[in-house]
């Protein structure tokens, strides 16, 4: 393993004697699948505009436009794998308590089969009416390139969290509620720059777990019990797991 080699013996032993864990995930993590990031230079927010595609009333305004970008990202998303990240974690079940707290909205964390996840953003995978909350799960084909309109007469949108809009009820105390009794947590593949999601490693900190990030950018949040390895999560993380069961198993 060729990371940090004081984060690697603190963090392994620390997480080999952890009761919990939780893996705080966000794009970067399903970048190695080809799914584009939101921010930075590669990332979506470059060629879109959020502010025309993830709110409300944008969507109400033109709705056709913003069911054509999510079909295009559906399109991604469905013709992408779970990498050796989203697998890894999967892995680590054997061993740990693991609980994924994402702010993704791919599935590929359950795709991967990791058995508890908490998504705070939605997910792309299903659509919701705009009126009534009818669930309408799997793929929509689109009628002339039409918006889908519920039995109640009224838009059906995709089931995300846009900005301005409250977190799936009970979502996000139940996600605190682990972060503030867990061992040890992951930050994996997030800017960290979107609330409330970005309260939840001060909450783990807080509370006396080891919050370690995990990015290719480099990072400030190195003090205490906050630690950063600097890598592909599609790397970093197997290379975890391998120390895990090394140790477990010897
Ligand atoms: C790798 C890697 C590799 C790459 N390995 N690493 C001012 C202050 C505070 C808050 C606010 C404020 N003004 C407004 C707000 C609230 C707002 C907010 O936080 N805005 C900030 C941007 C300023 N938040 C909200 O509106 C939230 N709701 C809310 O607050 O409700 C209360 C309320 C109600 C009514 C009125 C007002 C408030 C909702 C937020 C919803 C976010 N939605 C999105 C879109 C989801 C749907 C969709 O996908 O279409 O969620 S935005 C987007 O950002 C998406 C993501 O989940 C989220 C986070 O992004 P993420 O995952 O961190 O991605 P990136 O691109 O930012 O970072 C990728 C990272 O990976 C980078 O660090 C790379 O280096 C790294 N990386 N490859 C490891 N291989
Ligand atoms: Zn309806």
């Amino acid at each position: 393993m060729s990371y940090d080699i004081r984060i690697q013996k603190e963090l392994i032993n620390k997480l080999a004697d952890s009761r919990k864990i939780v893996v705080f995930t966000g794009s970067g993590v399903s970048a190695e699948s080809g799914i584009p990031t939101f921010r930075g230079d590669d990332g979506l927010w470059k060629k879109f505009s959020a502010h025309e595609l993830a709110n409300f009333d944008s969507f109400m305004k033109n709705p056709d436009l913003v069911w054509e970008w999510y079909q295009y990202r559906r399109r991604i998303i469905n013709d992408s794998k779970p990498n050796a990240g989203h697998r890894a974690l999967v892995e680590l079940e054997k061993y740990l308590d693991v609980t994924i707290v994402t702010q993704n909205v791919d599935n590929l964390h359950q795709r991967a089969g990791s058995s508890r996840v908490y998504e705070l953003h939605g997910n792309i995978t299903r659509n919701k009416c705009t009126a009534c909350g009818k669930r309408y799960d799997g793929e929509i084909e689109l009628a002339d390139n039409k918006p889908p309109h519920c039995e109640c007469g009224a838009l059906v949108r995709p089931d995300v969290v846009w900005f301005g809009e409250n977190l799936p009820e009970g979502v996000y105390e139940l996600a605190e509620e682990q972060c503030e009794s867990c061992d040890v947590m992951l930050v994996v593949g997030t800017s960290g720059v979107v609330y409330p999601a970005a309260l939840l490693p001060s909450a783990a900190l807080s509370s006396g777990a080891m919050v370690v990030d995990i990015n290719i950018d480099d990072s400030d949040h190195q003090h205490g019990r906050r630690l950063f390895i600097k890598g592909r999560s599609g790397e970093v993380l197997p290379a975890i797991f391998d120390e895990i069961k090394r140790l477990k198993e010897y």
